[in-house]
């Protein structure tokens, strides 16, 4: 069975080696196994440092060529990006252009593309392209947008744990106000606790002014007598409030075993589980938006 097609490029000396492995790392290749062989009697010593690439294709082509700089194409999404960062390698790398480096301006081909080519060790040629469609060849598939411009959202935190969750509120906020959403379009309910959570955000949900529900809680198992009953009921309640309202809730009560554990995932070593919350809470506010504008 045919597994996969590696191209190889011979490099000439160990500083263009190195150089090349640079300037593919620098663009964001993902680096293979490498391998180093020492000197055997025969031969010298030699290394090898693939990159990989999620696709690769052999071609044929009879007549006009995709380009006439190179045989080796790569294709890429955000060229312009990739462009700024072969261009800022070369600045950075490489002598002046006469030491045989060189790069191209971006240029449309005959073949609904763009493409440059860059040249980041003298003799070695490699282009870079991207469709002019971006959609071309992928999925369609109806997702949410990030963008919260124009919605309207309640949040329910509870104050037990304040510690946790009020850095929860906070990472919560920052998710949906760097998305757009206007200070005033933004309703926050405290709770005493967990357990309280789902009747504030069924009653919320159910006034039909928000998009979308974000519940904020944290339960921590050692000190929370009941603790597997509290949660299951809490997670029930809100999946009802969700499921019976029809307006997304998003579920942001951690359950941890421990403080410690609780204020990693409230921003202090890993993400912040309130700002996840709030960016699911859009995503989906959005897809219920576009599921609902769809034709039957
Ligand atoms: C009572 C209680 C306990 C023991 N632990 C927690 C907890 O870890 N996290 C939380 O959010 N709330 C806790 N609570 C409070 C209950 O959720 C509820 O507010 C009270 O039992 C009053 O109904």
């Amino acid at each position: 069975m045919i597994k996969g097609i590696t191209v190889i490029r011979p490099v000439t000396s160990a500083a263009d080696f190195d150089e090349l492995v640079s300037f593919f790392s620098a663009l964001g290749f993902e680096p293979g196994r490498g391998w180093d062989e020492p000197a055997r009697r025969a031969g010298a010593a030699s290394r090898g440092r693939p990159f990989l690439a999620p696709l690769g294709n052999l071609e044929f082509v009879d007549g006009e060529l995709p380009t006439l700089n190179t045989d080796l194409l790569i294709e890429v999404t955000a060229l312009d990006a990739v462009h700024q960062m072969a261009q800022r390698w070369l600045d950075k790398n490489s002598g002046p252009e006469a030491a045989g480096t060189s790069i191209t301006r971006i240029e449309d081909t005959h073949w609904k593309s763009r493409l440059f080519t860059v040249q980041p060790i003298p003799g070695f040629s490699v282009a870079f392209w991207e469709w002019q469609d971006p959609l071309r060849g992928k999925a369609i598939a109806l997702e949410g947008d990030l963008s919260a411009a124009g919605m309207s959202f309640a949040i329910v935190v509870a104050r037990w744990n304040a510690v946790i969750t009020e850095r929860l509120l906070q990472g919560a906020l920052d998710a949906l106000l760097r998305s757009d959403a206007q200070r005033d379009h933004i309703q926050v309910a405290r709770v005493p606790g967990s357990w309280e959570i789902p009747a504030a955000a069924r009653q919320l949900a159910a006034t039909g002014k928000f998009d979308a529900v974000i519940t904020l809680g944290c339960l921590i198992r050692g000190e929370t007598a009941h603790y597997e009953a509290i949660y299951n009921e809490v997670a029930r309640g809100i999946g009802q409030s969700q499921q019976e309202t029809g307006v997304p809730h998003a579920f942001g009560v951690l359950t941890c075993e421990t403080l410690e554990q609780a204020l990693d995932r409230a921003g202090l070593k890993g993400g912040n589980k309130g700002f996840e919350a709030a960016a699911a809470a859009i995503e989906m506010a959005s897809l219920r938006g576009k599921i609902a504008g769809q034709r039957a």
